[in-house]
């Protein structure tokens, strides 16, 4: 209970999300970004409608605990974090708030439409009605991302880690032209923390897979 604790499932099957997807790693990468040990824990994914509901509302992944503090939500878990570390959200009220709007619009503009597009299109519609919203949207953040770096403060914020973490899932980044956003992208996926972290969990889900088929062998 001292430190930081970082929950997600003990596996996942392979699919949707893939592993590497899973939202546990936002805050695994913020935590390397910023330096900040933590541990991972687990919550079994069967029975995960309703076995940790005093934690998680709504039987999902990931969750946080800070000494005793109890996080839900991807969202207000990197918040949380950014507030101990300047390497994820400057100290100054400007890059604050600049911090904070790029924070929300990558949940509640862009994923709040990437999220439901994803699902109709690898469910198989034929026609997928969100295709001009997600288009619309996707364009306009391209037009940000092609005249700056960085979203907030002239400089890697915890925005960009959670922009770039909605905007890499393969069927987004294969949905039109976007040559700023892919480069974006790419370059905040290149960093050390990101691949550490996403190797961690892809790491907890291959023992986990190790673990089942002994058991399943034993
Ligand atoms: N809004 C939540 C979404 C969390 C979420 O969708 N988690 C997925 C794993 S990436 C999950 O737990 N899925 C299982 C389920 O919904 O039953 C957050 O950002 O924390």
């Amino acid at each position: 209970m001292g430190g930081l604790t970082l929950w997600t499932y003990d596996w996942v099957p392979e699919g949707a999300p893939p592993r590497g997807f899973v939202r546990d790693l936002r805050l695994r990468w913020a935590c390397e970004e910023a330096g900040l040990a933590y541990e991972v824990r687990t919550v079994p994914f069967e029975g995960r409608a309703t076995n940790h509901l005093a934690r998680q509302p709504f039987g999902q992944v990931p969750f946080l605990d800070d000494a005793g503090l109890q996080i839900f939500e991807s969202g207000a878990g990197l918040l949380h974090l950014a507030r101990k570390s300047e390497a994820l959200m400057p100290p100054d009220s400007t890059g604050q708030a600049e911090t904070l709007q790029w924070t929300i619009a990558a949940l509640n503009s862009i994923e709040m439409v990437s999220v439901p597009w994803w699902f109709l299109t690898i469910s198989g519609a034929a026609d997928n009605p969100l295709t001009g919203w997600m288009g619309q949207r996707l364009g306009q953040l391209e037009e940000v991302l092609a005249a700056r770096d960085w979203l907030a403060a002239g400089h890697f914020t915890v925005a960009d880690l959670l922009m770039a973490d909605v905007l890499r899932v393969p069927q987004v980044r294969a949905f039109g032209e976007r040559p700023a956003s892919e480069a974006y992208v790419a370059r905040l996926t290149d960093r050390p923390a990101f691949r550490k972290a996403q190797a961690d969990q892809m790491r907890l889900f291959a023992a986990a897979d190790a673990a089942r088929a002994g058991n399943a062998a034993g």
